[in-house]
């Protein structure tokens, strides 16, 4: 394979996306979000190629260039993405994997899609990868993929990235494809997790279901070691400074405090998802409005929602819950012009989210259950001036590092309204403390640091 790539990512999708300029063309735009921003110069510095789906049904696309990495597209048909993606991953994995807040789907025809799509890819990044490549498989819609490949490439390195959690026992067993998903991530040489209770939770199924023996972070798989272990993913702190210090940034961050008016501003940024905990929050601020521990006036919440999986029931059902919720907020506590809630149910630019971070008092993310959650950790890189309280769940995987958050348990209604009042009436003097001691977390551990940590622990995987 003397012309393949000796780097080689293969994630559910490209890291572009296709843009419709003002002549109607049609061109690709490197996608927004921290994993591509940190693997695209270490793609351009190792001849690297990148193996995903290009976001639209039964294409075949030759291989192309963009932005300086090669990109293979994997083709998917309608019938596999409704029983691959939506079904398989997003209706089975990625609830069981959340704690099963909404009920995991079990049916075999979305398994089956599953394992053919997986064996795709696997091929793909076969055919792409260099003699004794370093290839890179990310995420839960890929998890036999490690195995699939090493069957095929048994000269491969290749590593693992979860980006969601990875449950207990107790949920995981009830997959009734469970030894086939560990058997399909024990094919790599490293499988990294967000937190090192996930590697644990990995560690005693693959004891438990594959009779391996592991020791310390290690797993003996025949004549080969496993590694498992938390690698915390994070945020381009370098981009988010530089945007927060362009002067239209801090323009528009004066402009949305001036629309709003002379009040505080608390902020939610997800995707419009059943994990990240929105209708805790609102029903929170809702009651404390009921209760007039807050005045009308004296504080309003921007909940900004990027649309999600929208072909999902579960997905269709979270949307009208929260838009009716607002509706019902707002028709109880907002006056003419002044509603108490601002709904946004889009996706905008990175300049927005900035200059919107900058403007928030008060970052509210209460997810019932999320791998890491990136908004947080941008909450914390954009607040230079030191200013703004961030409210946090303590079952995000950021709690690990961002300790000075104001803390809650998101079921704890009671709770969240202690610690979003509390985190309103913080002295400047407190907010300051506590900003500089995630700071400097986030700053030192950064998203390039995340992605070298994880390859430097690949190559020397024994
Ligand atoms: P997500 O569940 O998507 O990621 P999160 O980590 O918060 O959650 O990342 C969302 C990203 O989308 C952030 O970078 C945010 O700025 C951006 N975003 C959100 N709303 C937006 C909007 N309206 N417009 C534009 N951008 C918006 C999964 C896991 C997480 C894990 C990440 C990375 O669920 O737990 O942190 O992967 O590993």
């Amino acid at each position: 394979m003397p012309n393949g790539s000796d780097f080689v990512v293969v994630a559910n999708r490209l890291p572009v996306d296709r843009v419709t300029g003002d002549d109607g063309r049609a061109s690709w735009r490197r996608s927004p979000g921290g994993l591509v921003t940190a693997i695209a110069p270490l793609m351009r510095r190792r001849d690297g190629a990148w193996i995903g789906w290009s976001g639209a049904a039964d294409e075949d696309l030759e291989p192309f260039e963009e932005d300086g990495m090669s990109l293979v597209p994997v083709p998917l048909s309608a019938e596999e993405l409704e029983l691959y993606y939506e079904g398989f991953s997003n209706a089975t994995l990625w609830p069981l994997y959340h704690d099963v807040i909404a009920p995991p789907v079990y049916e075999r025809p979305l398994w089956e899609a599953y394992v053919k799509v997986n064996k795709r890819f696997a091929e793909a990044a076969a055919a792409e990868a260099a003699q004794n490549a370093v290839v890179w498989v990310q995420d839960y819609q890929l998890q036999l993929v490690p195995a699939m490949l090493r069957e095929l490439r048994p000269d491969l390195r290749i590593g693992f990235f979860l980006h969601i959690p990875f449950p207990p026992q107790e949920l995981f067993e009830q997959l009734p494809w469970r030894r086939q998903i560990i058997a399909g991530l024990l094919g790599a040489d490293l499988v990294g997790f967000q937190l090192p209770g996930a590697a644990s939770n990995f560690l005693r199924l693959a004891r438990r279901h594959l009779d391996a023996r592991t020791h310390g972070p290690y797993v003996d798989v025949g004549d080969r070691v496993v590694r498992a272990q938390a690698f915390p993913i994070s945020v381009d702190v370098g981009e988010l400074t530089e945007l927060t210090q362009r002067r239209e940034v801090r323009w528009r961050s004066d402009e949305v405090k001036a629309d709003l008016g002379d009040t505080k501003i608390l902020l939610g940024v997800d995707r419009l998802d059943y994990t990240k905990g929105i209708s805790q929050r609102l029903q929170a601020f809702g009651e404390l409005l009921a209760e007039g521990e807050l005045k009308p006036g004296e504080a309003v919440f921007v909940q900004i929602a990027t649309p999600s999986r929208e072909r999902i029931e579960q997905y269709q059902l979270l949307r009208d819950q929260i838009e009716q919720q607002v509706g019902r907020i707002n028709g109880e506590h907002a006056e003419l012009g002044a509603p108490v809630i601002h709904y946004l149910h889009s996706s905008y630019s990175r300049e927005e989210l900035a200059a919107l971070y900058l403007a928030a008092d008060v970052m509210v993310v209460t997810p019932l259950r999320d791998g890491m959650n990136l908004v947080a950790k941008e909450y914390v890189a954009c607040r230079e001036d030191l200013r703004g309280a961030l409210v946090l769940s303590q079952f995000a995987g950021a709690a690990d590092e961002l300790k000075r958050a104001f803390q809650v348990n998101p079921y704890d209604i009671d709770g969240l309204k202690e610690s979003m009042l509390a985190a309103l009436r913080s002295s400047p003097a407190e907010q300051a403390r506590r900003m500089r001691s995630m700071r400097k977390r986030v700053i030192e551990h950064d998203v390039d640091r995340w992605a070298q940590d994880f390859l430097t622990a690949l190559e020397q995987t024994p």
